[in-house]
């Protein structure tokens, strides 16, 4: 049994969608993070960047050991996924496909979610006088990876020519462009990559999960402290409920 702390936003999204292409048997843990889950000292025990997505196995390999793996970071997560089930990732061995797969990880997590995020955050979150260079500066950012995607899908169906986890963790921020004021059109590829792999049943019931809870604009920068502003100082003292 896998534990899945998890929130309805693109990233929770990844790890779900991993746990439900391989059938796992896994308990999603709703994090509220709006009120400060994320800080609790449980939490921070499994994740200390204070971020979901976040998963404990309590069912390790016998090569952990016996005490449960806990794994946080979305990249980290796939990639742990995919090494105990042998699915959705090349093998170990092959060398060449596996430093591919690193790549297109490490673009993923260091370059299309950080962006994306940053964009989301200027779009929908923050205060009305701060909004403009930050969303146009994050916008050509984000535009820019959708074109590196692009040009990777021109002879391929998926990023790394089958369905893997570099999709699965590409995907979540490219299937919300529209709401973070982007556009397909001048991505055709793109466009149908992600048509292909949101008409999967397993990706559907990820992005299904908690879908009520998701935050459609409530929690803002000027309302919610708890979200916004934070500094090393929340990882000491941010207490749950404080949204003030
Ligand atoms: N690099 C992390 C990013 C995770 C992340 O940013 N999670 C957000 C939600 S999408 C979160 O937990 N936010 C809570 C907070 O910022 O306090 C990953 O890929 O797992």
């Amino acid at each position: 049994m896998i534990d899945l702390y998890f929130a309805p936003t693109p990233n929770g999204w990844k790890a779900a969608i991993m746990l439900e292409e391989t059938g796992f048997d896994y308990r999603p843990i709703l994090m509220r993070l709006s009120e400060g889950d994320q800080f609790s000292p449980d939490f921070l025990s499994i994740s200390p960047n204070a971020k979901m997505p976040a998963i404990v196995d309590h069912a390790p390999d016998a090569a952990w050991g016996d005490a449960p793996v806990t794994v946080f970071e979305s990249g980290a997560i796939l990639l742990y996924i995919a090494d105990k089930t042998g699915q959705f990732a090349p093998p170990q061995g092959d060398l060449r496909a596996r430093k591919d797969l690193m790549e297109w990880l490490f673009w993923q997590v260091g370059n299309q979610g950080p962006m994306a995020g940053q964009l989301s955050h200027f779009r929908n979150y923050a205060p009305e006088d701060a909004r403009d260079y930050g969303f146009n500066r994050y916008l050509g950012e984000y535009d820019r990876n959708l074109g590196v995607l692009e040009n990777r899908l021109e002879d391929r169906q998926y990023i790394l020519g089958e369905y893997s986890i570099a999709d699965m963790l590409a995907f979540p921020w490219a299937f919300i462009a529209k709401p973070l004021g982007a556009s397909l059109a001048d991505f055709p590829r793109v466009a149908d990559w992600r048509a292909r792999i949101k008409a999967r049943p397993a990706v559907q019931r990820a992005i299904d999960l908690h879908k009520s809870e998701q935050n459609r604009g409530q929690h803002r920068a000027d309302n919610n402290t708890v979200l916004f502003n934070q500094s090393a100082a929340s990882l000491r003292s941010k207490s749950k409920g404080d949204t003030t």
